[in-house]
């Protein structure tokens, strides 16, 4: 049946992140958004008490914990600062692939790095000229004997110009006409292998602790050894990926939208006008209130995604791939993972429209003070817009959804 307690390790590990946000994010976040400087001090802390890297596997020294569990962690990061959430969070994007379609050496060897040392990976698809369309990417990469060679740039990568090693997305199928699903291929690259080269980090809107660039790759020698799954199973990876990762973006963003409504009601019970908090004016309140439900609704959203990521049953997709590669991995992903794709998308791309208008209410709420650098909410919005852009944007967000209850009707 329905259960909305959490166990007591999850309210524990909860108030951990919690604990972490106020006192170790929250008065330093100002600055890094700021000096757009890498959180490298707080990420370090964060790993010594296991609050990134938690989903990485038992057998490479990790917690193995659920998509739920790192979700719980991600909404509490985020409340404290987006920025510095996206620059851990996008680390967990980059193992992603790994988790999902990685052998056993290569989990344990890229994944495994991580557990030792405080690094970070990255997560390469998109391209100056390919975003939402991902079938669009050019960068190639071509067979020589046992290695394969890498050319072309990606485009706003979260961690670009920091990770430690990369999941690089490349077309290996020469024939234009061959299908997405077949057409290209997910390598594993070292940042120190020559020929990697990012670019300058990106002044961004909003997020600025996160460091985003392009990167440029050429004449990349990868070892046959990093190809994930197989030879064409490039973009299947990307895409289950996404329905893994959406669920802690949602997370994300309701973090963001809850710390709206907290500075919101908290400035509405100081501010007076006409002779009372402007909490007591009934247009104020109502504002107040459908924070409220949208903070809820979006919790709710993502908590939905992310159990049904960990509780999934068969699905025939995710079988055939299993049987195309016959890797074990895939197999275990195909038997135990369900294909969440419509509540990833729905909670990710609710969460988002909900996060942003928290935020412009939020503004708002605090008048002329709201639009001032002195206090927080301005950030806030600033932080928000993003959500709706990365990890698919709202309207594709809309394009998935109504794509997948379409083929439910039909
Ligand atoms: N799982 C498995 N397979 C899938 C899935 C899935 N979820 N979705 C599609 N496929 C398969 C299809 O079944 C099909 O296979 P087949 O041909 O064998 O039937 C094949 O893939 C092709 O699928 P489509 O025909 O649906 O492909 P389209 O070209 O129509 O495109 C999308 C599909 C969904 C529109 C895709 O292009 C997409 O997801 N676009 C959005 C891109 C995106 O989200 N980019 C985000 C980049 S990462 C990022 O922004 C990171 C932010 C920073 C980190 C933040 C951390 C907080
Ligand atoms: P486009 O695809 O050119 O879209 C432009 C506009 O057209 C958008 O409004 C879009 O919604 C709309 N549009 C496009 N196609 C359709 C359609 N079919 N129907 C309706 N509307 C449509 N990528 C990575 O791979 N790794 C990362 O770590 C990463 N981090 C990022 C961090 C930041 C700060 C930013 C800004 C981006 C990041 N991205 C990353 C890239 C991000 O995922 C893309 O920017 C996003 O997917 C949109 O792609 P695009 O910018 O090429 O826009």
């Amino acid at each position: 049946g329905y259960n909305f307690e959490l166990n007591e390790t999850q309210k524990e590990m909860q108030q951990l992140a919690r604990k972490f946000a106020r006192e170790e994010i929250i008065p330093v976040a100002a600055e890094y958004d700021k000096s757009g400087k890498y959180p490298w001090e707080i990420f370090k802390k964060a790993w010594e008490i296991g609050l990134v890297n938690s989903h990485i596997p038992a057998h490479c020294g990790g917690m193995e914990n659920s998509c739920f569990d790192s979700c719980l962690i991600a909404e509490e990061i985020a409340y404290g600062c987006t920025g510095i959430m996206t620059a851990m969070e996008a680390s967990s994007l980059g193992q992603t692939p790994v988790i999902v379609a990685g052998n056993k050496e290569q989990q344990k060897k890229y994944l495994g790095r991580l557990i030792e040392e405080p690094l970070v990976a990255a997560y390469c698809v998109t391209e100056p000229g390919a975003g939402s369309d991902v079938n669009g990417v050019k960068t190639r990469a071509v067979k020589k004997g046992n290695e394969w060679i890498l050319n072309g740039q990606k485009m706003w990568i979260t961690n670009g110009g920091v990770a430690n090693w990369y999941f690089v997305l490349a077309r290996t199928e020469t024939d234009p006409k061959a299908p997405a699903g077949k057409a290209f291929t997910g390598f594993i690259v070292d940042r120190d292998t020559p020929g990697v080269t990012p670019g300058r980090k990106e002044i961004n809107m909003g997020q600025r602790a996160s460091d985003t660039r392009g990167i440029t790759f050429e004449d990349v020698r990868i070892p046959a050894e990093n190809v994930l799954m197989g030879e064409g199973a490039g973009f299947k990876i990307a895409m289950m990926t996404f329905d893994k990762t959406r669920p802690p973006v949602a997370a994300g963003a309701t973090g963001l939208a809850q710390r709206c409504l907290d500075e919101a009601l908290k400035y509405s019970l100081e501010r007076k006008t006409f002779g009372i908090p402007i909490a007591g004016h009934q247009a104020v309140a109502f504002m107040l209130a459908d924070m409220a439900i949208g903070v809820e609704a979006a919790r709710m959203a993502w908590m939905k995604s992310a159990w049904q990521t960990d509780n999934g049953i068969r699905n025939t997709l995710q079988a055939s791939i299993a049987k195309c590669f016959a890797a074990d991995l895939a197999n275990k992903n195909a038997t135990n993972g369900i294909r969440n794709t419509l509540q990833a998308s729905i909670a990710k791309c609710f969460a988002a429209d909900l996060a942003n208008k928290n935020a412009t209410d939020a503004v708002q709420i605090f008048g002329g003070n709201g639009f001032n650098t002195e206090y927080p909410v301005e950030k806030l919005m600033r932080d928000a817009k993003i959500y709706q852009i990365y990890e698919g944007t709202s309207q594709i967000q809309r394009m998935i959804i109504s794509r997948e209850i379409v083929v439910q009707v039909l």
